[in-house]
């Protein structure tokens, strides 16, 4: 699918502001592609189409969990982190988007994983650093983005789980695989 193709299709299921934030991730992905060498064509597709379904009725999104391969665990945690791995079997199905890194990126760009890839990294990171964000500390975050990737990746994990924990909210077991591998690889 080429991209002016996507944005067509994602614009309409998105508000102004989501719309504006999924331009920049995509934007601020293909910079990091490029650093990080991975394929800057199939970053700007997994950008565009990373929160696609974010609006999508809840009902829909567990329907989509219990019917599709997606673990059903996912309804057991916060809506928050459905829209990427819904949004991933979406883009299948409705878009003939097969390729995997492409699908794991968009799956995984709430939470993050284990053994997470170069290329998944790179939009994880994205959608926390892109230009319309004020988290706190996501000035360091963005300094470290074009330093180290994992470090960068490690700094989102981190943060995110702070943020988290300082709401009493549950987290996802894969935000914390994910933590604990970035840590692990640390240089
Ligand atoms: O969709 P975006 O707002 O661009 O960003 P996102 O998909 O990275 O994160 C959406 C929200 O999900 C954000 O407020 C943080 C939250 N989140 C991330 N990991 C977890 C989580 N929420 C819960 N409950 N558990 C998690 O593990
Ligand atoms: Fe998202
Ligand atoms: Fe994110
Ligand atoms: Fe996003």
């Amino acid at each position: 699918m080429r991209k002016e193709e996507a944005i067509k299709v994602v614009q309409p299921a998105l508000t102004k502001e989501r719309f504006d934030h999924t331009l920049r991730v995509a934007e601020t992905a293909v910079k990091l592609a490029d650093l990080y060498k991975v394929s800057t064509e199939k970053m700007e597709l997994a950008a565009i189409f990373h929160d696609y379904a974010k609006y999508r009725p809840l009902e829909e999104m567990k329907e989509i969990i219990v019917s599709s391969h997606l673990p059903n665990d996912l309804l057991d945690y916060h809506h928050e982190v459905w829209h990427g791995p819904v949004a991933s079997v979406v883009v299948e199905e409705q878009f003939g988007i097969f390729d995997q890194e492409i699908k794991d990126a968009i799956r995984y760009h709430t939470t993050g994983k284990t053994n997470f890839g170069t290329f998944e990294m790179v939009l994880f990171l994205a959608d926390y650093i892109e230009p319309g964000r004020a988290f706190p500390g996501v000035e360091k975050v963005r300094n470290m983005a074009y330093e180290d990737l994992n470090h960068a990746c490690l700094m989102v994990s981190h943060n995110t789980i702070q943020f988290l924990l300082s709401k009493n909210a549950t987290i996802y077991p894969d935000s914390i695989h994910a933590y604990n591998y970035f840590l692990t690889k640390l240089n």
